[in-house]
């Protein structure tokens, strides 16, 4: 009997709390996520320090083999789903500016193939506020991408990070703490619109598969 290939794995990456926040709502979503169709998930919760991921994130990449990532991230500030579009070399902690050492290795800025616009409008059609973001700051999620988009580059694989808005408990949280009110989105709706994604990064990968061209 024929030995039956393995299903193509989708990795998707979380943050570990950082900033003073309890919780970080990309480590809600990840534990939510469903499998896309046909696929294996694997999970992965990274630590909020550049030498830590800069260690992990390679490791992972290489022992998961994916066939996409998808990475996800909170950004406090941010009113809805924010779908990066590039990642930057340069890096540093919030607040500062990048020191000329403070740089990846690699040949500029790197750009994901995923179809991101039609990813946006597909979200905001599904009542989930979503836009292409074409700035993903300089620190661990801009970081993280840039390792992720080197190794999808590399090994022919779409790759997303998205941003996620703070989660009505941690905003009420941080109201508590500091009298300001940050957006949010509630855990359900952000786990629905990555559930949306995965099913395009998959699909895109199914397609190829079976040997399809690109539509116009
Ligand atoms: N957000 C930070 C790092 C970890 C996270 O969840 C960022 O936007 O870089």
């Amino acid at each position: 009997m024929p030995a039956r290939r393995p299903p193509p794995v989708l990795l998707v990456t979380a943050f570990e709390p950082f900033g003073g926040f309890s919780s970080n709502p990309s480590m809600e979503v990840l534990a939510g996520l469903r499998a896309p169709p046909g696929c294996r998930l694997v999970r992965a919760t990274l630590p909020v320090a550049f030498a830590a991921a800069a260690e992990s994130v390679p490791r992972i990449l290489d022992q998961a083999r994916p066939a996409a990532v998808i990475s996800l991230g909170l950004a406090a500030d941010s009113p809805g789903l924010r779908l990066e579009r590039l990642a930057n070399p340069l890096w540093a902690e919030p607040g500062q500016s990048p020191r000329p050492e403070q740089r990846l290795e690699g040949p500029g800025v790197r750009f994901t193939t995923l179809d991101i616009d039609d990813l946006a409008l597909r979200l905001c059609r599904a009542g989930l506020p979503a836009a292409v973001s074409q700035d993903a700051g300089r620190y661990l999620c801009n970081f993280v991408y840039y390792l992720v988009l080197g190794w999808s580059a590399r090994h022919q694989i779409p790759a997303l990070f998205m941003h996620l808005p703070p989660t009505p408990r941690l905003a009420a949280e941080h109201a508590l703490r500091t009298g300001r009110i940050l957006p949010s989105m509630d855990v359900e709706r952000m786990t629905r619109a990555v559930q949306i994604a995965a099913a395009q990064i998959t699909a895109r990968r199914a397609r190829k598969a079976a040997g399809a061209t690109e539509s116009p």
